[in-house]
């Protein structure tokens, strides 16, 4: 069980502790750095090619994932170094930032996630699966309400692990899921989306219907979660971590 510190000048950490929270974090990276990363993003996203050979590769162009190549990179990382203090409080125990990053770059319906909760897509990773995460959804637009965004279902009495199935190249969702109700946030850039693991959500276009998008989600951990062998930014040491105690200042 995952226990707040008694002194942690934590602002949201009984939603964090909840695992269906979901909050719109206004100003949550530094906008500099968003856009330094932005920059990036667009100077080097063409570089990265998918290999004919690979099934993997081809997975990811079809559902406009970054290929793994391009995830790697730790410069995305400049983000949790430049974290604001006031963000750092937020997240509670979640010290621990899951590397590589997920990547997204969507242009087509097919690639609109359905419903699902992350801890579906967890359980699929099997022994490599994180037993808890709360994810934190980065739009890199310069105007994030235009383009595709998440949706919130709540308003729903069940906010544990629901069984997903897969869809076609979407591995876990929630079969028939009809909301009572759902939210949906206008972001700017700068501004992040933090939800735990049991929390309902699925990828809606634009409100003109443009889908045209990038973004990040990063997973975060406790680090009692981690596991062996596996690389993470650690909030409080600025550094990569592995669960054997050691660091480094790139992965
Ligand atoms: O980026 C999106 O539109 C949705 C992605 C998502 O929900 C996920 O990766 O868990
Ligand atoms: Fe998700």
């Amino acid at each position: 069980m995952i226990q707040a510190e008694a002194g942690d000048k934590v602002k949201s950490v009984s939603k964090t502790l909840d695992r269906a929270f979901f909050h719109h974090a206004r100003s949550f990276f530094d906008v500099a750095t968003i856009r330094r990363v932005r920059g990036h993003f667009d100077a080097v996203e063409a570089s990265h090619r998918p290999d004919p050979d690979n099934d993997r590769d081809a997975r990811a162009v079809r559902l406009g994932t970054g290929l793994d190549s391009f995830r790697f990179d730790p410069f995305w990382y400049d983000l949790w170094r430049e974290l604001p203090p006031a963000s750092r409080d937020m997240l509670g125990p979640f010290t621990w930032v899951i590397f590589p990053v997920q990547i997204r770059h969507i242009t087509q319906t097919h690639q609109l996630v359905p419903w699902h909760q992350d801890i579906g897509y967890q359980r699929l990773l099997g022994s490599r699966a994180h037993l808890r995460v709360i994810t934190c959804f980065v739009p890199l637009e310069f105007d994030p309400t235009a383009a595709s965004t998440l949706e919130f279902a709540y308003g729903h009495s069940n906010t544990d692990s629901l069984a997903h199935t897969a869809e076609g190249d979407h591995g876990a969702r929630i079969a028939e899921f009809v909301p009572q109700s759902s939210s949906r946030f206008s972001l700017t850039m700068g501004d992040a989306l933090l939800f735990g693991d049991h929390a309902i959500h699925r990828t809606v276009p634009g409100p003109d219907g443009r889908i045209d998008r990038r973004s990040f989600e990063f997973r975060l951990v406790h680090p009692d979660d981690g596991l062996d062998g596996k690389d993470y930014f650690d909030l409080n040491r600025g550094r990569f971590v592995r669960l054997d105690g050691s660091e480094r200042y790139h992965p």
